[in-house]
């Protein structure tokens, strides 16, 4: 693992950058002259930096510079392995994506043109999607012989069913920006260009909130929906009980109650 520079963020490989933005931490993939193409040093960098956040930081954005958000797995790099290898391969993109959606803090995706195979695999690892008009999804891996490796058939299916992920892998359908957000791939859909602002606006506002709630919401939440009833009814008492005892969440009420908090106005 590699060791956390002075910024608190560890040393990454040309193709990303890290910054921060008062407590929230912004990763960009920044190999625009490759679509963002993702080599096995990017997926390292990916998995470094979600395993190292610093304490302070309470939620992440990752977004892409260039025309595109990513164009996936590099093909370059997909020359003579083995099964063996493409096991490890791929696993290598679980631990890393697994950082994302079971690591510190939750996670904003960018999205704006390509997001297609494992670009489509890294937003679906994030917690918010939020894209530009310019974002279109697919997974080409059937028409390059390949397979999705990087996660895709457990939290795809979760979005969008798993007969569209088979309609996309089957056909090389192309979804538009407009057709993922009705399908959910997407939260939240914006004009070009906005959506970096957006998304570290949700970050700002996601690092609000108590950290054992945002706890509550990344690692129990999705555990509960896939359990059977009973034992999610369970969790879920416990993780409200806990939440409920903690220091903040009698500061946050108690604000409430003395009219500090604030309303659930429509905005
Ligand atoms: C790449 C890659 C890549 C571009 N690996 N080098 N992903 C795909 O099947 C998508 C492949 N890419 C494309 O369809 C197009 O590049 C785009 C539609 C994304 C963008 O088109 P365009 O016209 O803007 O760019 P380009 O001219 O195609 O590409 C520019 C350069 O990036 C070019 O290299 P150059 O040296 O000739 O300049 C491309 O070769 C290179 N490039 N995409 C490597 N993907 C864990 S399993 C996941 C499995 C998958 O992700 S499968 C999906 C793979």
């Amino acid at each position: 693992m590699a060791t956390p520079s002075k910024s608190g963020f560890p040393k990454l490989p040309p193709s990303l950058a890290a910054e921060r933005r008062g407590e929230v931490a912004i990763l960009t993939l920044k190999r625009p002259q490759k679509r963002n193409a993702l080599d096995d040093a990017t997926i390292l960098g990916i998995e470094a930096f979600f395993s190292t956040l610093p304490a302070d930081i309470k939620a992440a954005v990752v977004h892409g510079v260039g025309e595109h958000f990513s164009a996936g797995l590099d093909l370059g790099e997909l020359t003579e392995r083995d099964v063996a290898e493409g096991v490890q391969h791929s696993r290598m993109w679980h631990r890393a994506f697994e950082r994302i959606e079971f690591g510190k803090v939750p996670v904003v995706a960018v999205l704006h043109g390509a997001v297609v195979g494992g670009g489509l695999e890294l937003a679906a690892a994030a917690h918010i999607r939020v894209a530009e008009r310019s974002a279109y999804y697919a997974l080409p891996e059937g028409s390059r012989g390949i397979y999705v490796g990087g996660g895709a058939s457990v939290r795809l299916p979760r979005l969008i069913g798993v007969t569209h992920m088979q309609d996309m892998m089957f056909t090389g359908r192309i979804y538009s920006a407009e057709e993922g957000q009705s399908l959910g791939l997407s939260h939240y859909l914006v004009g070009n260009g906005k959506g970096l602002a957006k998304g570290i606006a949700l970050a700002e506002r996601i690092a609000e909130n108590a950290p054992l709630t945002n706890f509550g919401i990344m690692h129990v939440l999705p555990r509960i929906a896939e359990s059977d009833p009973a034992s999610g009814y369970l969790a879920e008492s416990l993780m409200a009980a806990i939440a409920q005892g903690s220091k903040d969440a009698k500061v946050r009420l108690k604000d409430f109650l003395e009219k500090r908090g604030k309303k659930v106005l429509r905005g």
